[in-house]
């Protein structure tokens, strides 16, 4: 068990509530400040001159150095300003802009996204949680290489929360995503929902940042957040989903009672035990929606639950998550069947890092960024996780001090994982948490879920 000492991790940022400048001086003049240097020689960002307020190109159509010029943007912002005078920065309208578009490219986007057709010449970058650190995932960005024509990115999820830059963080790969559709795809996360971001922070962040503006923008990102599609497969051959894998709900088609009003589902008995499910039942299940259920006495739609919640676990067989109270725990022997059934080498999920991993002897430590869980017959289950030193605020007797990780599939077969590793950038900004980092607990474990209404 993790003992509660402080361990001053941030320094109070002058009081937001003073005054707001109405102008700001561009990057341009505080040049050094866009540029990090890191213990192996490596820079996070080129500092370069940008323009503030940001402005959405005029005929609607992002680019690279636009791209590029709002990562240094929001490096330079991150350092110079209060949270309070993003919107000098990062104008509403900009925001709906992107949001907008984003928002319907998503939402078009099937369940389980194939990416397929890979050649010779591409490779596929997989991402774990980045949960607003935004200076690393820069850091990552550059490292692994920008997406490309030749080079995929799958993001598995919690681009949000905990960190101080949530919001930047998921702009940035909007932004991407919405340069590159069919390159860049963003997989939702158990931290992209309504439940979750109201309690570790990202909420209060965009209050914070856009004040008036603020409950706007928070339900846009909201309704970006459903539409994330909620797992990938590619090549044929990788799985790739935030939790993991997910029940089979064919059989548990519920009877309702006769009673109209406080109708209560009564699930086929058969239901109860549990077995996986099909790349079919993930395609029909309904991921629009804030907070996935959980109660599966009252909903049938428990696989967007299950692919954002679940974990591997060293003993077999498939079972509820207690330990979360939503999603299931899989086995090495499911992590095998699924693998087999599927023709699949390889599951790559995330959503435990080196805090919930503190907790759970029986499994490795994320001080490397990354797992192997399951090694089977037919290929591994790794755990993937890209936030290094995590997380940003933290009330344990000392910081994880984790390095992060990221992989890279290549041909032939992009089914052999080749595990990148990296530090943290440091030093990270300073700034204040936006939640109560001292008594939220620590790795969303024993959540209070919210309590659920009789499904539609
Ligand atoms: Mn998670």
């Amino acid at each position: 068990m993790t003992k509660k000492k402080k361990l001053v991790t941030s320094v109070s940022l002058p009081p937001s509530d003073q005054s707001p400048a109405t102008t700001i001086s561009t990057p341009a003049t505080t040049s050094t400040a866009t540029s990090t240097d890191r213990s192996d020689g490596k820079k996070t960002l080129l500092s370069a001159p940008a323009q503030i307020p940001v402005s959405y190109p005029e005929d609607g159509v992002l680019s690279v150095e636009w791209i590029q010029d709002l990562m240094l943007i929001f490096d330079w912002s991150s350092r110079n300003i209060r949270p309070s005078e993003f919107p000098l920065v990062f104008p509403v309208q900009v925001f709906d802009a992107l949001v907008l578009i984003a928002s319907k490219i998503l939402h078009k986007e099937p369940n389980c996204v194939r990416i397929d057709g890979l050649d010779q010449d591409s490779s596929v970058v997989v991402v774990g949680d980045v949960h607003g650190q935004l200076h690393d995932t820069l850091f990552l960005l550059q490292d692994a290489g920008f997406p490309s024509e030749n080079r995929f990115f799958v993001f598995n999820g919690d681009y949000v929360d905990r960190g101080a830059w949530g919001l930047e963080t998921f702009l940035i790969l909007l932004a991407w995503k919405v340069f590159l559709p069919h390159r860049v795809y963003l997989l939702r996360g158990n931290h992209e929902s309504k439940y979750c971001t109201s309690v570790y922070g990202f909420e209060k962040e965009v209050m914070t940042k856009y004040g008036d503006k603020g409950k706007h923008v928070y339900r846009k990102c909201l309704g970006c957040f459903e539409g994330l599609p909620l797992a990938s497969l590619i090549g044929r051959r990788v799985y790739t989903a935030h939790g993991g894998i997910f029940r089979s709900v064919s059989r548990t088609t519920p009877n309702r009672s006769k009673g109209k009003k406080n109708r209560r589902l009564i699930l086929n008995p058969e239901a109860d035990r549990l077995s996986l499910g099909s790349f079919e039942e993930l395609a029909k299940a309904r991921r629009s929606v804030l907070d996935p259920p959980w109660n599966p006495h009252l909903s049938s739609n428990l696989i967007p639950g299950d692919v954002l919640w679940s974990d591997p676990s060293m003993q077999p067989g498939l079972s509820e998550n207690k330990e979360r109270g939503i999603g299931l725990m899989w086995g090495p022997d499911c992590t095998e069947d699924f693998l087999k059934k599927f023709d699949l080498k390889l599951i790559i999920r995330s959503h435990e890092g080196p805090d919930a991993r503190q907790k759970r002897p029986n499994l490795a430590g994320m001080d490397n960024g990354y797992t192997v869980d399951h090694d089977v017959e037919s290929g591994k289950c790794i755990t993937l996780f890209s936030a290094p030193d995590y997380p940003q605020f933290q009330v344990t007797d000392d910081r994880f001090r984790n390095k992060g990780a990221y992989i890279v599939l290549r041909p032939p077969n992009f089914d052999e994982p080749d595990i990148c590793v990296f530090e943290a950038v440091t030093p990270r900004p300073e700034a204040n948490p936006f939640y109560d980092f001292e008594n939220v607990i620590d790795s969303d474990e024993e959540l209070d879920l919210p309590s659920e209404e009789t499904p539609a």
